[in-house]
């Protein structure tokens, strides 16, 4: 029979064990999406990039992450380039050049960008809002590139 201080120790193994299984777990979990944006007329100012993971709060305030982007710091040639760390699973971004410089996405009276904006998989409105399930893409363990074209509406 095993005496209480060595079953306490194996308790502990055990949960060590479990607590390293899972922070490797965490780790492999982790997906690199790089961005790249081209079309831009302009090498100053920023960028923001809004990434969210449901159709229900696609194009909200409730993304994921809200990425701002200095221009002038990821300009590569003609494309600005940047590198986001997501937990792997579905995605879609919504893109915009900030000309104003106001941190927002100006829109018109019904809600139309009037900044420079990019969806991923290059998606477009066609007869209303832009779905989300034409911008939605998969992030698995390996890195993937979005490459999207800034273009004024
Ligand atoms: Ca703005």
């Amino acid at each position: 029979m095993m005496s209480w201080s060595m079953r306490a120790a194996f308790a502990l193994q055990f949960l060590v064990l479990v607590l390293s299984f899972q922070s490797v777990h965490a780790e492999e979990l982790t997906g690199i999406l790089m961005v790249e944006i081209s079309g831009l007329k302009d090498s100053s100012g920023n960028v923001y990039i809004a990434v969210y993971d449901s159709d229900s709060t696609w194009l909200s305030d409730e993304m994921v992450l809200n990425q701002k982007v200095d221009i002038a710091d990821a300009l590569d040639g003609d494309l600005v380039r940047t590198e986001l760390l997501l937990p792997l699973g579905d995605y879609a971004l919504s893109v915009f050049y900030d000309q104003d410089g106001d941190g927002e996405l100006k829109t018109n009276f019904i809600g139309m960008p009037k900044e420079p904006i990019a969806l991923s998989n290059n998606a477009v409105a066609k007869f209303g809002p832009p779905k989300y399930s034409d911008a939605v893409f998969s992030l698995g363990a390996q890195p993937i590139i979005q490459s999207v074209s800034i273009k004024a509406l």
